[in-house]
């Protein structure tokens, strides 16, 4: 079996290249050329010999058709994403021909090319907005009312992969992914970011941390956790949504006092609020319902959030 994955060298996608050599995938990856490729490739450095990449962006029609027409994958993986939701109100229009358009692009060359294949979206919870149902969650049937560029572009996706499936019987699939982190995340991201700071603070290296909103809440699992649901998701005979979510949810500042207090400090002494993270329209409460896919594949989550905070920790400590 072939895999073709995008975003094959952000967190999920080296998780997922991972998980899937283990079960004895072929790995095919688009990666974007960048000015330091060290960067780039980072986090699927030690995976060289086993993969193969190949340059292309969802952005770029002509590069998809050629890569697809060259691997003729059995599972197409769209994990390519502008993914940062702040960022997002800089770069609007970057970020909907990437997160929009780019998946239009996939569907068309996938339907064009290869329509026998399975295709998988990563959609976001950051598509609910500020919608809660009235028990505190959000599930499949939640209404949608996105409340970033991110968000908005992420819609346009879901409901074009729906109607491809529709429209032209293909097995397109929606995996809705709360919020998920791991030592591979990025460091501009909250949990990443905090348990750097708080690491660096403790070591005597930094005395403030600057951040935005402390009081929105996330529902934050483990990225290694959550491929195994991708890949549940797509590999189910049925062409099915599914939301992948832990149902616990904590705020940015609760977030900050159990990384402080794990390395024996106080956050209120060094966090300190800047403008600048502060997000023009922002998702105050996310809460996921998984039930179906628990219920469905028999899936749950291995980390919980303080062993997920206790990794990202050490993995800072060990750096500094
Ligand atoms: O923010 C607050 C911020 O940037 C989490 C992406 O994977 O999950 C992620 O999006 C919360 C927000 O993630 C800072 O306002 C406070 O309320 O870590 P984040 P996100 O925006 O929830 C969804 C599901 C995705 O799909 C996205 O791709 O933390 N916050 N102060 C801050 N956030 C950041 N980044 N930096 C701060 O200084």
């Amino acid at each position: 079996m072939k895999a073709f994955i995008t975003g094959i060298a952000g967190q999920d996608g080296s998780y997922l290249s991972e998980y899937l050599l283990e079960m004895g995938y072929e790995v095919h990856g688009m990666i974007r050329r960048q000015s330091t490729p060290e960067n780039q490739e980072s986090r699927i450095a030690h995976l060289e010999s086993k993969i193969k990449t190949y340059y292309g962006d969802v952005k770029d029609r002509s590069s998809i058709d050629r890569i697809l027409k060259e691997v003729q994958p059995d599972i197409i993986y769209n994990l390519a994403a502008q993914s940062h939701v702040r960022i997002s109100f800089d770069i609007p229009q970057e970020t909907f021909q990437t997160n929009a358009v780019g998946v239009l692009n996939m569907l068309e060359a996938y339907r064009g090319i290869c329509p026998n294949a399975r295709f998988y979206q990563a959609s976001s919870s950051e598509m609910f907005g500020n919608s809660v149902d009235a028990d505190g969650y959000q599930r499949i049937t939640t209404p949608m009312h996105p409340v970033s560029p991110y968000g908005i572009a992420k819609l346009a996706a879901y409901n074009f992969v729906s109607h491809y499936r529709n429209a032209y019987k293909l097995h397109a699939v929606n995996g809705i992914l709360f919020n998920h982190e791991s030592e591979r995340r990025a460091s501009n991201f909250v949990t990443n970011k905090i348990c750097k700071a708080a690491v660096m603070i403790s070591n005597g290296l930094q005395k403030e941390l600057a951040l935005g909103n402390l009081d929105s809440f996330r529902d934050w699992g483990h990225s290694y956790d959550y491929v195994r649901a991708i890949h549940k998701i797509v590999t189910n005979d049925k062409a099915e949504d599914f939301v992948v979510a832990t149902g616990m949810t904590f705020s940015v500042r609760q977030l900050c006092y159990i990384v402080f207090d794990k390395l024996g400090l106080d956050y209120s002494k060094h966090i300190k609020q800047d403008e600048k993270f502060i997000r023009p329209e922002e998702l105050k409460y996310l809460r996921g319902d998984s039930k179906p896919i628990r219920e469905k594949f028999g899936w749950h989550p291995q980390y919980t959030f303080e062993s997920m905070i206790e990794e990202m920790i050490e993995y800072w400590k060990d750096r500094i």
